[in-house]
């Protein structure tokens, strides 16, 4: 793929996981044929099952945190082992255009391919980061959409943008916009926290609908406890951005 100067670039996927092992090798492999990606790194965040494994067999690089940290610590790990990759394979070279990230969910399996569309508005410069929506999912989702509404009404009153799917995680940016969002937002409020944070730096957020299938959390007691993880996290993050314009 070529970007808007003419060069090549190539597009590195980075995967948070956490007990994946039943779709890691799937989800990897519809990564590893998306046009444009090049390197994919699977953060393996303190699983107990064998998703490290699955995943380098799969073909991805692995990058592995001891003990569970959370969503937003395995995305700035993923980051942050792509900056190194690209060090080295650049060498004294710095004027190297630095990929853009294309982070996916390690539980999307072959659907994960349809993540392609996320790329060509980023690389071709017509968005600074772009944003999977989803399709209803076979299987409906235990929430009552709490979270979704938080998060949504935060990022408009914040920013003016109007969210579809605020929490999605399928997200293809360039390491300027990732950079501007950086330290992450922690845990579950990671994904309002980018979007926030990429809109008031000024950089241009689009959403694109993609064919995706993930694993949908019920309304059994693992389910709520997700929820009510994802709601603290969410109100944290957007907290913290009022605080820091000075808003309530
Ligand atoms: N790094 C990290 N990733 C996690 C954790 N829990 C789940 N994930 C990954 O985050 C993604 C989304 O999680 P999921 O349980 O599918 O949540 P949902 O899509 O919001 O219902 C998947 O790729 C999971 O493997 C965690 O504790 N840490
Ligand atoms: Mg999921």
């Amino acid at each position: 793929m070529t970007s808007t100067d003419g060069r090549r670039v190539g597009v590195a996927a980075v995967l948070p996981a956490k007990d994946e092992a039943e779709r890691i090798a799937a989800t990897v492999a519809a990564v590893r044929g998306i046009p444009g990606v090049d390197l994919v790194v699977v953060v393996d965040d303190g699983s107990s099952d064998a998703t490290a494994e699955l995943a380098r067999e799969a073909g991805a690089e692995v990058a592995r945190h001891a003990r569970n940290r959370g969503k937003a610590a395995a995305m700035t790990t993923g980051a942050a082992h792509v900056a190194r990759h690209e060090a080295v394979e650049h060498g004294a070279d710095a004027s190297l255009p630095s990929r853009p990230l294309l982070f996916v969910d390690g539980d999307l399996e072959d659907s994960a391919s349809n993540v392609a569309a996320l790329v060509p508005p980023v690389l071709e410069g017509r968005a600074d980061m772009t944003i999977a929506t989803l399709p209803p999912q076979k299987t409906p989702g235990g929430g009552r959409g709490f979270v979704v509404r938080l998060a949504r009404k935060g990022i408009a009153d914040l920013t003016g943008f109007e969210a579809v799917q605020p929490l999605s995680g399928m997200r293809c940016i360039t390491r300027e916009a990732f950079e501007a969002a950086t330290p992450l937002a922690r845990g579950w409020g990671v994904e309002v926290g980018l979007t926030v944070d990429v809109l008031l730096a000024g950089l241009r957020v689009e959403e694109v609908p993609c064919e995706l299938h993930h694993r949908v959390s019920g309304s059994d007691w693992r389910g709520q406890l997700h929820r009510a993880r994802q709601y603290r996290d969410v109100a944290l993050a957007l907290a913290r951005r009022r605080a820091r314009r000075g808003l309530r």
